[in-house]
């Protein structure tokens, strides 16, 4: 991260950890001016942030409220950062539609939505289907959008089994060679990519671009 906005930026983790979200909006657009990478504030800045916090969480040093706050300012940061991103990006060629959602009964949306905001940077015609989304929610959007690759996001050991049963639907359907289906967030790693006959996983929103990009054989 540019030395400029080292002292932004460890205000800026400060005021989300405390759920600031107002000064979390100025401390972006003003880290940004500096010169801030959008991409390098969310790595290495937003997510280290918000696994702190979620450590914090998970060890009841904070308690729930402390958590949604600190997860309304993350929201307020990420969207000046997504379009940040979206002007970015230069492509204007389509590279593939992905449809893209966080799987059911989950409701942690930043990392997807910047997942999102990079895929559409790079070219794909992004259809979002927002949070808590069914599986049969991705299989009629995929059919009606017409859609080269379906990406699920998932947040929590609870809700990972989700994708596997996503997949299996549009296996029991008959159109899972239809689509390429890959998965990401928190709680997935390749393995369990593996295990749910996944096409491919992604641990971060770059990775998922590069994903994306091989299996449609984009270059
Ligand atoms: Co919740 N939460 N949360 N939470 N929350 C976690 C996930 C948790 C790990 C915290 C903890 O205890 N340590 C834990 C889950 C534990 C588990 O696995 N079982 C947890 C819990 C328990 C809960 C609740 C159950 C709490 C409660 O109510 N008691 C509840 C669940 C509600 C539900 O979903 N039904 C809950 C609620 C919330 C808030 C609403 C308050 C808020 C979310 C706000 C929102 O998303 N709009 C929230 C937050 C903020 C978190 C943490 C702190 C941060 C998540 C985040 O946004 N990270 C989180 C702790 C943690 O993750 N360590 C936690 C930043 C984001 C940029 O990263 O989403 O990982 P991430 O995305 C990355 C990559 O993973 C990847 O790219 C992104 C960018 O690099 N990626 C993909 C993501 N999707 C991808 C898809 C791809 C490829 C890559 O291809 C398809």
């Amino acid at each position: 991260m540019a030395n400029a906005c080292e002292q932004l930026c460890s205000d800026l983790s400060e005021a989300l950890r405390l759920g600031k979200a107002r000064e979390a909006e100025s401390l972006t657009r003003e880290a940004l001016k500096a010169g801030a990478d959008p991409l390098d504030l969310i790595q290495n800045l937003l997510v280290a942030t918000l696994t702190e916090v979620g450590r914090q969480f998970q060890e009841l040093l904070i308690f729930l409220p402390e958590l949604m706050a600190a997860g309304e300012a993350a929201e307020s940061a990420t969207a000046i950062l997504q379009e940040a991103i979206a002007e970015g990006g230069g492509e204007t060629r389509s590279a593939g539609t992905v449809v893209l959602g966080t799987v059911k009964g989950d409701v942690h949306d930043i990392g997807k939505n910047i997942v999102g905001a990079l895929l559409g940077a790079h070219g794909f015609r992004v259809i979002d289907l927002g949070l808590n989304v069914p599986p049969s929610g991705f299989m009629d959007a995929a059919a009606k959008e017409n859609a080269d690759i379906v990406a699920m996001s998932a947040l929590m050991t609870t809700t990972r089994p989700a994708t596997r049963s996503t997949i299996n639907l549009f296996k029991e359907v008959g159109v899972r060679f239809q689509y390429k289906m890959i998965v990401g967030g928190g709680c997935i790693d390749q393995g369990w990519a593996d295990e749910i006959g996944a096409d491919g996983y992604a641990p971060d929103a770059a990775g998922a671009v590069e994903l994306c990009k091989a299996l449609l054989d984009v270059t």
